[in-house]
Order: structure tokens, then C-alpha cells, then sequence
């Protein structure tokens, strides 16, 4: 395998697949750490709480930890709409309005370490945009780079291997995982450090074993 073992399992194989230590992970000179909207609005509180959405916070930070102390790739997407974003109810869509840009519920949780590049996505009003890899890189307090995108940003730097965390299971993480696949990355998820809406429930065990099925390894454990 050139580059290393890309799993760098160890420990006790669940059902869900191998355990991966934050530490070993780190070691993979192509691996990178994908911090899925870690954001307040989807935190307990914010206008679209995933269930207990916070608790992907410290578990997310010793992930993080371990890349910056090895001087890994750390990418974090962050939900970023207009007032009028077309997934918004008044316009149609599912979901009450929420992340918008600049606002409070749009900024990363308070207690997440952010210490890497962020990628905002969902900023054109009339485009949903679950995935990371429809990000464009952040500038400044409000705007983005169009011409950058995630997939050729990762492999410019070498990247092959994602690990991926963060909210919600059944729509970003799905949808960033899948792409990322899609894209030629291998990718593994971070079970414990991913919750789901569950808008009708197992919706995110279903999203997880789509994942797996698709060619994710899923690490950490079960679902919570
Ligand atoms: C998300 C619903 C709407 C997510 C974003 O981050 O999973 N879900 N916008
Ligand atoms: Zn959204």
C-alpha cells in the first residue's frame, strides 16, 4: 500500500467496523481530516439541532489535535446561506432557516478547536448544497473563493485518504462522504463522531451502511 496502512487499525473490530486510533491515523502523510458543519444552528439550541449534535465536539477535537500536531491537511465545511436560501420553508423547502451567513447559528461551536481551512457551501439562494465538495474555500468574514474547490484543493496536497466526521449523518456527512468517494478518495467515517436528524428514524444507520455499501470504512464503533 503506498503511504502506509490507510486505516492504521488498531484495537478490536466492531460491527461497524475497525477501531482507528486518532493518533495512528495522523501518521498517514495522506490522510486528511474532513470536520463536517460543526456549527451552532445544528447544535442542541440552534434553529435545526441534530440530537445531541454537541456531543461530536470533543471527540472531533482530539481528531483534530492529533492532525495539527502532525502537521496533517484539517479542512472543516461550514453551511453558509443567504436569508433566501431555497432550502428555507418560506421558499419551499424542508428546513427552517438556518446557518445563515454571518449569523451566530452559522459560526462553529464555541468549544470546537478550528484550526485549518474551511470550505462554505450552500451560498448561492437558489442551490442546494449538502456536500462538501460543492464548497468553494472561505474568504474573509462573508465571502468565498469560487475557483477553489475541495477535491482539487485536497489532491494538490498530496491528499488520498479522508477521515471524515461532524453533522448531520443522513445529509452532509452522507453527501460528503459519497462525493468524496466519487472523487477517488478513501474515505472512512468516524462513527462516533457523527449524528444523525433522523428526520424519520434510521435514517442515519441507513445513511452509514449507504456509505459503507458504497465503499466507506466505517470506524469507532456503532452509531450512538
Ligand atoms: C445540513 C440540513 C440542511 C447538514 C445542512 O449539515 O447536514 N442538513 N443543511
Ligand atoms: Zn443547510
Amino acid at each position: 500500500e503506498p503511504g502506509g496502512d490507510p486505516g492504521a487499525t488498531v484495537g478490536t473490530p466492531t460491527a461497524a467496523g475497525a477501531t482507528v486510533d486518532p493518533d495512528a491515523a495522523a501518521r498517514d502523510p495522506e490522510g486528511a481530516l474532513v470536520v463536517v458543519d460543526v456549527q451552532n444552528d445544528f447544535c442542541p439550541g440552534g434553529a435545526l439541532a441534530v440530537p445531541q449534535g454537541d456531543g461530536v465536539v470533543p471527540v472531533l477535537n482530539r481528531w483534530i489535535d492529533a492532525f495539527r500536531r502532525a502537521g496533517r491537511v484539517v479542512v472543516y465545511t461550514q453551511d453558509w446561506h443567504p436569508q433566501d436560501h431555497v432550502s428555507f420553508r418560506q421558499r419551499g423547502g424542508p428546513w427552517p432557516p438556518h446557518c445563515i451567513q454571518g449569523t451566530r447559528g452559522a459560526a462553529f461551536h464555541p468549544d470546537l478547536l478550528v484550526q485549518g481551512t474551511v470550505f462554505r457551501k450552500g451560498f448561492d439562494a437558489d442551490r442546494e448544497a449538502y456536500s462538501g465538495f460543492d464548497g468553494a474555500l472561505a474568504r474573509g468574514e462573508t465571502g468565498v473563493e469560487p475557483e477553489v474547490d475541495l477535491a482539487g484543493w485536497l489532491r494538490q496536497q498530496g491528499v488520498r485518504r479522508l477521515y471524515v466526521g461532524g453533522l448531520a449523518t443522513d445529509y452532509c456527512v452522507r453527501a460528503t462522504v459519497l462525493d468524496g468517494l466519487r472523487e477517488g478518495f478513501q474515505v472512512t467515517v468516524l462513527v462516533p463522531a457523527v449524528r444523525a436528524v433522523d428526520v424519520s428514524p434510521g435514517d442515519g444507520r441507513r445513511a452509514l451502511e449507504e456509505m459503507q455499501a458504497r465503499g466507506a470504512v466505517l470506524a469507532g464503533g456503532e452509531a450512538p
